[in-house]
């Protein structure tokens, strides 16, 4: 019988901002791995360890009673040493499971990782759907040999090898869908309701920008399933767990914009219940009034735009590709449809200076944005970014479990020292939340029954109480 494989999700949201907490979504590339371990013949289950809210010690306890043979964690960078904690309860408890880290993490800086984390035996680069039945078939006993597995690193003697890289899915359709069932459903919500999941319809970003890492695990070409599989998938999603928000997870949703369009028209076509809505991510130079109006007919209440800075200078120097008037442009067409928006910023990235942060601190006036979330720019190890803080030694730590860009800036910058992104930090952040025109409206929709406006306007009180709070 194949070996059995335990997926852990482990336990890191409580350790950052509200905002992020009212949100909580399902391991999604856990599931895809699920799925095709499935497939493959192999005992699989997922243990989300960060909806059950469970300490380190509880998720180390229940690895142990799975009692699996292999051990798969799941990793962005500030969360790596908590999977090696988890992992070294299992290699000391259970010696002869094989422990296996991947996501974005692990695929950036595979040598680093496997070096500083001994108790990780294997570690999978890229996407793992491919890979990881492989892995499985090649474990001692197996039909295969492990360091020739593309997309498997480990360590021989002292030496880290590599087998070669595993090429990318193609065509995105042939995956199964996600394994949602063997996943906590009802744990995961989101401001808008609680019967919440996400869907990734698009893979790869042709986007180069200095900070994202993104492009590590997907590749820097856009793969787009096609409308159709993903509108399967949705259904599935509603009808067998009563899915009523979906958060389509894709880097750039509408960067392709004939396939957007046939997305929303399909969706519209198979006649969604109405109580069934979306939101998505995309780049601020990819709508118009035209791609718009088909989100908002297909379901869609909210869109999220990464604003970064409202400085061109430094736009340009991040290699965002985006103008400042683009970004204008976005936000106004999107309430002129009557959707919602968020914009994301980053406070100190190169070049950054008071004057562009008054620039940035203008736009988010101008924009009007319902929601907003102001980060501090994070040099994720592999990352354009992190070589020019290396290079320039302006990393303060090399501790990856404070590499939360919500919470501290762990990059000096020498034209915009920590208490000026902070001081900015609090301007831009007053602004947004203390405006009188959001307060009243806000107040408003509230009164109105609005849930997604009560629990961001709870988020909202207490980032605004912490901002009274420092004075
Ligand atoms: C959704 C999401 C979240 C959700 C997570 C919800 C959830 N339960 O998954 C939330 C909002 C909680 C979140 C939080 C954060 N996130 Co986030 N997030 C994402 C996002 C948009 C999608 C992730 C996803 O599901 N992808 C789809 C699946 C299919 O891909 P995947 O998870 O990578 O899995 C595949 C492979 O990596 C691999 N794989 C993954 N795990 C494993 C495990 C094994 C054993 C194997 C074999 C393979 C394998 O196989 C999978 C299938 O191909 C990504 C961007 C992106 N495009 O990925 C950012 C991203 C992962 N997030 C990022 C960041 C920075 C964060 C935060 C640190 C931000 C912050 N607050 O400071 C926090 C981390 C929380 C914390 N406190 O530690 C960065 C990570 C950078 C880095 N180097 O670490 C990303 C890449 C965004 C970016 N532009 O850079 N995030
Ligand atoms: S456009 Fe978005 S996903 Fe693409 S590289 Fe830039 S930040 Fe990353």
């Amino acid at each position: 019988m194949a070996p059995s494989i335990l997926l852990v999700n482990p336990p890191y949201q409580s350790r950052t901002e509200a905002i992020a907490q009212i949100s909580v979504g399902p391991p999604l590339g856990l599931a895809y791995l699920a799925a095709s371990l499935e497939v493959a013949g192999v005992p699989v289950d997922i243990l989300d360890a960060n909806a059950l809210q469970l300490s380190e010690e509880e998720t180390l306890r229940r690895v142990l009673d799975a009692e699996p043979d292999v051990v798969g964690l799941t990793a962005v960078t500030p969360t790596a040493d908590l999977c090696a904690r988890i992992a070294h309860g299992v290699k000391t408890l259970r010696p002869e499971a094989t422990t296996v880290l991947g996501g974005i993490h692990a695929s950036m800086v595979p040598d680093q990782t496997l070096a500083r984390l001994p108790s990780i035996d294997l570690l999978v680069r890229g996407e793992g759907e491919r890979t990881l039945p492989e892995l499985v078939d090649s474990l001692p006993g197996g039909a295969g040999k492990l360091s020739r597995v593309a997309g498997v690193s480990l360590r021989k003697g002292k030496r880290i090898v590599h087998g070669p890289r595993r090429p990318l899915v193609d065509p995105l359709d042939d995956l199964p869908f996600p394994a949602l069932h063997l996943l906590p459903m009802e744990r995961y919500r989101a401001p808008e309701s609680d019967h919440f999941s996400t869907v990734i319809a698009v893979r790869g970003c042709p986007g180069r920008c200095i900070y994202c890492s993104c492009p590590w695990v997907f590749g820097g070409t856009l793969r787009t399933r096609s409308p159709q599989n993903v509108a399967e998938e949705i259904e599935r999603d509603r009808r067998e767990f009563g899915v009523k928000l979906i958060s389509f997870l894709d880097d750039t949703f509408a960067v392709n914009r004939s396939w957007a369009l046939e997305l929303c028209h399909e969706l519209v076509d198979r006649g969604l219940p109405d109580d069934l809505r979306w939101k998505a991510l995309t780049r601020a130079d990819t709508v118009d009034k035209e791609v718009l109006a088909a989100m908002h007919e297909a379901g869609c209440d909210l869109i999220e735009f990464g604003i970064e800075s409202g400085s061109q200078k430094l736009l340009d120097a991040m290699r965002k590709g985006i103008t400042v008037e683009q970004i204008k442009n976005a936000f106004t067409l999107a309430h002129d449809e009557g959707i919602k928006t968020m914009g994301f910023l980053m406070l100190g990235l190169p070049g950054e200076t008071q004057e562009t942060l008054e620039e940035t601190l203008q736009l988010v006036q101008e924009v009007d944005c319902d929601y907003l979330q102001v980060s501090f720019a994070t040099p994720y190890p592999g990352t354009g970014l992190h070589a020019w803080a290396e290079k320039n030694d302006l990393l303060q730590t090399d501790d990856w479990e404070r590499y939360v860009f919500l919470n501290e800036t762990v990059m000096e910058n020498p034209t915009a020292p920590p208490e000026l992104l902070r001081e900015y930090w609090q301007r831009i952040n007053r602004a947004f939340y203390l405006r009188p025109g959001y307060v009243v409206r806000q107040t408003l929709a509230a009164l109105k029954g609005d849930a997604q406006v009560r629990t961001m306007a709870w988020a909202g009180a207490k980032t605004a109480r912490r901002l009274l709070d420092r004075g």
